[in-house]
């Protein structure tokens, strides 16, 4: 089992898609173990982005992502990080496979709509930001048997 922690930017809060977003990794078939709805301050945006720090697009990055709220998850699974990043397409949207969300609801890599860790370390040190412990449910879904083998 992997977790991994998942967002849903402003611009998909403000287009109204956090469903959208959430129901094709819940459909999928990952499992939902946190769940939160608020705003990322510039402090934990710099924690969050602080390999890209210097970059020519950081300043714009923590723009972005503290300029409203947003939806912020940890779902688990066999193989979660790599089954939500391919749910969500590549970073930008112009190379998203087809059917992804970034490929189906988006057009510029600075309104990529969503966040997915990419590695376990980053997935371990994201969901640490996001979520402590006891905001993590650890529990079995009926139908964990006709998903997980
Ligand atoms: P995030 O972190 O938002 O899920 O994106 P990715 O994991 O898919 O991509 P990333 O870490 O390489 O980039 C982080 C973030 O920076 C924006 N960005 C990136 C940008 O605005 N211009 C760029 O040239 C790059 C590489 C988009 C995502």
């Amino acid at each position: 089992m992997e977790r991994t922690l998942f967002i849903v930017k402003p611009d998909g809060v403000q287009r109204g898609l956090i469903g959208e977003c959430l129901s094709r990794l819940e459909r999928r078939g990952l499992r939902l173990v946190g769940l939160k709805f608020m705003q990322i301050t510039p402090e934990l945006a710099a924690k969050h982005y602080a390999v890209h720090l210097g970059k020519s697009f950081y300043e714009k990055l923590i723009g972005y992502i503290t300029s409203g709220p947003v939806a912020v998850m940890a779902w688990e699974g066999p193989n979660a990080i790599a089954l939500a990043r391919q749910t969500m397409g590549a970073t930008a949207p112009g190379q998203a496979a087809p059917g992804s969300i970034r490929a189906d609801l988006a057009v510029e890599i600075g309104r990529n709509l969503v966040h997915g860790s990419d590695s376990p370390e980053t997935a371990a040190f994201e969901i640490g930001l996001y979520f402590p412990e006891d905001e993590l449910v650890s529990w079995k879904r009926e139908t964990d048997k006709w998903i997980f083998e």
